[in-house]
């Protein structure tokens, strides 16, 4: 199914036959595009070489080329319809999925979608300052790809809000501009979110941490019965894969480094050398680590067995899954909290959902971990590897929020939590040191010191090729 780019706004829904909803998108776009002007990418460039989404089939979707970035051609791309689809879970499961938003489940299934198009523009503006230091001109690049499509991802939960959701869903829309990313006033809406990422250590650690939340939370609406969310977040999965695909290969090139600094210089500490140390690097990561564990809500929450009961969200690979779908029976073994001691106890599935989901995702984090160790070990640093700090660590939602729990998984006192902060989260030296590191590097084909070249250019381009013209 290819997109028409003959539109005002490309999509391929159709748009053109729906009068009032076009206009309305249409009367919504100069508020994006303001917004994209204001909270959006400070440095200006000429063109950046981008990828274009043309189809949503399996097979080439995307289309590269050097784009001016206030042009580049935002629109709404849903997956193609299965007419066959019928709900995988839930007290709905093997009913037809739904069209159209069953009137019960209005308030909630907004609320889901105003929750995830919220995270978009907040990451862009997390991220808006970042082109100004970039180590590379191919990194530039990888940034403004990585923005211009959370800017697509608003655009794609912003049309469900307009096309099923009414006036509320249009007001929603709006406020979607209005909250800001760390401000007082009106903050995004989930933490991690509020967070700054204020240089390229945090933008790898948050496109390999807080894009893999996305990742994982895109999954389970992707086995909605509302099937046009369903559509919306498997088209956006294709995106997202570059985003961590950044985030990975961004922490192995800085891993890869500070490691031959350790061996040429025979010293942990590569800061002098112009390195990030490898504990340094371990602080960024307990960081985004917790901060993003913090995305998925309480491990028991009444809100997430309700939204699976009735269909509105899935578990990570549904269909996979050996069991009845519907849960009603189910236990589940979680953490718990009991007189100072970190157990276990057995609890209904259906309310520990969020921990099920969490728990795949951490899986997932830890081949990460595997891999930056192994390029350690090649790299002859060996009895240094990273870790994940434990569940528990300094977490603000959930079972252990206001517990103090130290990397390793011991309770602690707060004082002894507060002694062990400068070990275990980065420091203002820390965070300085990163800083005097972030001196931009725009001529084509040359990389900052602080991280290893990439293994190759984008889209079979040479590694210095021009991917960024001022
Ligand atoms: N911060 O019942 P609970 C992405 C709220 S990332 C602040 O325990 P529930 C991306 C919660 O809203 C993916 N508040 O949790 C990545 C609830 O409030 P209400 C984003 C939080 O509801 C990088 C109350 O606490 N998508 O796409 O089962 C770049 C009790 O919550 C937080 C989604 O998250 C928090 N961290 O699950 C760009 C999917 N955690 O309702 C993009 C949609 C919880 O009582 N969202 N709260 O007022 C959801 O599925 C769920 O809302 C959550 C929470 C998983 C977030």
């Amino acid at each position: 199914m290819s997109i028409d780019y003959t539109e005002r706004i490309p999509n391929n829904v159709n748009l053109a036959e729906d009068r009032r909803l076009q206009r309305a998108l249409e009367s919504w776009q100069p508020a994006f595009l303001h917004w994209w002007g204001e909270m959006g990418p400070t440095l200006p460039t000429q063109d950046v070489y981008l990828r274009t989404a043309v189809a949503v089939g399996k097979e080439g979707w995307a289309n590269f080329a050097r784009v001016k970035v206030p042009e580049y051609r935002w629109g709404i791309f849903l997956a193609e319809r299965d007419p066959d689809r019928r709900i995988a879970f839930g007290q709905h499961k093997g009913e037809p999925v739904w069209q159209q938003v069953p009137g019960e489940h209005r308030s909630s299934l907004q609320r889901l979608i105003v929750v995830q198009g919220d995270t978009e523009p907040a990451s862009v503006e997390q991220q808006r300052r970042l082109g100004l230091t970039a180590p590379s001109l191919y990194d530039l690049r990888n940034l403004f790809q990585v923005n211009v499509e959370e800017g697509r991802h608003l655009w794609a939960m912003v049309y469900l809000l307009h096309a099923h959701f009414g006036r509320t869903g249009r007001d929603e829309a709006e406020a979607l501009l209005l909250r800001n990313s760390g401000s007082e006033d009106s903050p995004r809406i989930l933490g991690a979110f509020n967070e700054e990422t204020p240089d390229w250590l945090s933008f790898f650690m948050f496109t390999y941490f807080t894009d893999r939340d996305g990742k994982y939370q895109l999954g389970t609406l992707k086995e909605s019965a509302f099937d046009p969310l369903s559509r919306t977040c498997e088209f956006m999965l294709k995106e997202e894969a570059h985003h961590m695909f950044v985030g990975t290969t961004g922490v192995d090139r800085v891993v890869e480094r500070t490691a031959v600094l350790m061996r040429e210089h025979d010293t942990d500490d590569v800061a002098p050398f112009g390195g990030i140390p490898l504990a340094v690097i371990q602080k960024y990561l307990n960081f985004h680590y917790s901060v993003s564990l913090d995305l998925f809500g309480g491990e028991t929450s009444t809100n997430v067995a309700n939204y699976f009961t009735t269909g509105l969200k899935g578990r990570w690979q549904e269909e996979r899954r050996r069991d009845d779908h519907v849960l009603t029976d189910a236990v589940t073994t979680v953490e718990q909290i009991d007189g100072g001691r970190i157990v276990t106890a057995d609890l209904p599935a259906l309310t520990a959902l969020n921990h099920d989901l969490r728990t795949a995702y951490i899986a997932d984090c830890q081949t990460g971990i595997t891999r930056w160790n192994r390029i350690l070990a090649s790299n002859g640093v060996t009895g240094h590897g990273l870790r994940l700090p434990h569940v528990g660590f300094n977490r603000k939602v959930g079972l252990f929020a206001g517990c103090h729990i130290t990397p390793d998984g011991r309770i602690v006192g707060a004082a002894a939590w507060e002694a062990g902060r400068p070990a275990w989260l980065p420091t203002p030296a820390d965070k300085a040191h990163v800083e005097s590191l972030m001196r931009p590097v725009y001529e084509p084909g040359k990389i900052a010191a602080w991280l290893a070249p990439p293994r190759n250019g984008i889209n079979g381009q040479p590694l210095d090729y021009e991917y960024v013209r001022f």
